[in-house]
């Protein structure tokens, strides 16, 4: 029987990995040479060498996923900062583990300027940073006010809802909020490409929601939070926003906020906001409602259950990396630079939709509000599939979406085009005009590999090895990238 420290003496010479344990004293005992300050480069070159790809492929590229956004050296060195070594399950001066007191002050701090960002008032508002992102966050907030089964009603997906707001198909109940819960979506007029609020309100009488979510990810259009909760208040139902794509819009007080309205509010905080990966849910607090015979007050109890429902119902430790990026990225919406930014934005998706509309696009509901458009692409004879690809290989990474009457996923007729990544690298209205003029010289080239080909994989695979095609796409790309270069790319490098 070999001893432990010679079957472990053993294993390192027969494994030959660079073990970091590597002194043995004399009395037996390892004495740990690991110091945790490798250069990535020096240790894994394999992974290096992907991460400078897509640092590449950033700096390089157009960027136009609506709900992307390119974030700020600060954030970037707090979500690699001590924070993410600290385990704190609980909140606030209630923790389970020890050596919180300064995460503690990290988290209020965070809490403070959520509120003051949304300029909330913390005797009507509070709210709960540890959600680990958006989907995580609309789960708790559902688990706060609703039982299983009871029922929901949110924007259908192929009409630019999300997922987590209760989305299934004619077979299959495809979200988790769509199995937990019993779902009724309301649509968007195919007419006027703008949310049907008398069918919604008809549907909701008829189907007794306990939750209506005004929230939307593909919809370039502003939401009637009023109508929402005139329609909410006729059936009994909480109203919940989901603000994930229009955060640093409705921050810098450039469209309309939903705090007015809406009893809960979630958000990503990546998006427009411009902040680390990570989610928030608002509450109300103070009095709900009055009755009218007795003139009692009714309190809202959403604090107690939505703290709850995001730990320890639904989640573990709260990820503080995430929480103090968070606060960071807060601060800094909160200044003249950043409301000047969300103004650009929307000049910017403006000017990107009537380009394209020049050009014979046709856009849902024909034309923009916010930080997106969405393009029909039925109409130009292609699909939003093999337009994303065929921009992909120009170095434009953008999105294909489900348009109205959609029925496929995969294989939808349209394009999503965000314009909060590209401001945010300096883009100004002209860049965006060029940058709508790659996206049609893309599109063409499609069409002509449409022409050409089949179906979908010989389409794919046309592009890759047609000659005459390979030639177009390598001009346009360099072209693309001496643009795209041009300008500032925010962050830490690597
Ligand atoms: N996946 C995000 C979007 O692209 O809209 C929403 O979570």
């Amino acid at each position: 029987m070999l001893s432990s420290l010679a079957k472990f003496r053993s294993l390192l010479q027969l494994s030959k990995v660079a073990c970091p344990v590597s002194s043995v004293t004399q009395n037996g005992s390892v004495r740990c040479k690991w110091t945790g300050k490798e250069e990535i480069s020096a240790e894994d070159p394999e992974l290096m060498a992907l991460l400078e790809k897509e640092k590449h492929r950033q700096v390089h590229g157009l960027e136009l996923i609506a709900s992307e956004n390119f974030t700020s050296k600060g954030v970037m060195e707090i979500l690699g900062s001590c924070l993410t070594n600290k385990y704190a399950e609980g909140y606030p001066g209630a923790r389970y583990y020890g050596g919180n007191v300064y995460i503690d002050q990290i988290e209020n701090l965070c809490r403070d300027r959520a509120l003051q960002c949304y300029r909330l008032d913390p005797e009507r508002w509070g709210v709960n940073v540890q959600p680990y992102s958006g989907s995580p966050a609309n789960m708790a907030a559902y688990t706060a006010v609703l039982n299983p089964h009871d029922r929901i009603m949110g924007q259908d997906l192929p009409d630019g809802g999300h997922l987590t707001h209760g989305f299934m198909t004619d077979t299959k109940r495809i979200s988790a909020t769509s199995i937990y819960f019993e779902s009724m979506p309301y649509k968007i007029s195919p007419q006027t490409g703008l949310v049907d609020y008398d069918k919604l309100h008809e549907t909701a009488v008829l189907f007794r929601p306990r939750l209506i979510i005004a929230g939307t990810s593909a919809y370039s259009r502003l939401l009637d939070y009023k109508r929402f909760r005139e329609i909410c208040d006729d059936v009994n139902a909480y109203l919940m926003a989901d603000m994930a794509h229009i955060s640093g819009l409705v921050a810098a007080d450039v469209i309309p906020s939903p705090f007015d309205y809406v009893d809960l509010v979630t958000t990503t905080t990546h998006k427009t906001l411009r902040g680390p990966r990570s989610g928030m849910i608002f509450f109300r607090k103070g009095v709900r409602s009055v009755n009218k015979k007795t003139g009692e007050e009714i309190q809202y109890d959403l604090e107690k259950r939505v703290n709850n429902a995001v730990f320890p119902g639904l989640q573990g430790g709260p990820h503080q990396h995430q929480i103090g990026a968070l606060a960071f990225a807060l601060k800094q919406a909160m200044t003249p630079e950043f409301k000047e930014y969300q103004v650009q934005v929307m000049k910017n998706a403006k000017v990107l939709g009537q380009t394209l509309m020049d050009k014979g696009y046709k856009l849902v509901s024909d034309g923009t509000d916010n930080h997106l458009i969405l393009v029909d692409l039925k109409s130009k004879g292609i699909d939003g599939a093999r337009a994303e690809r065929v921009l992909e290989l120009c170095n434009i990474t953008t999105n294909k979406n489900t348009c109205p009457g959609d029925k496929s996923a995969m294989m939808p007729g349209g394009l999503r085009l965000g314009a909060p990544a590209l401001t945010t690298r300096g883009m100004v209205e002209k860049d965006f005009v060029r940058v709508g003029e790659f996206l049609d010289r893309g599109i063409q080239i499609g069409l002509e590999v449409k022409s050409k080909t089949k179906n979908l994989k010989t389409y794919r695979a046309f592009l890759l090895e047609d000659q005459g095609i390979q030639e177009k796409l390598k001009s346009l790309t360099a072209e693309v990238m001496a643009f795209s270069s041009q300008f500032n790319m925010p962050g830490r490098d690597l």
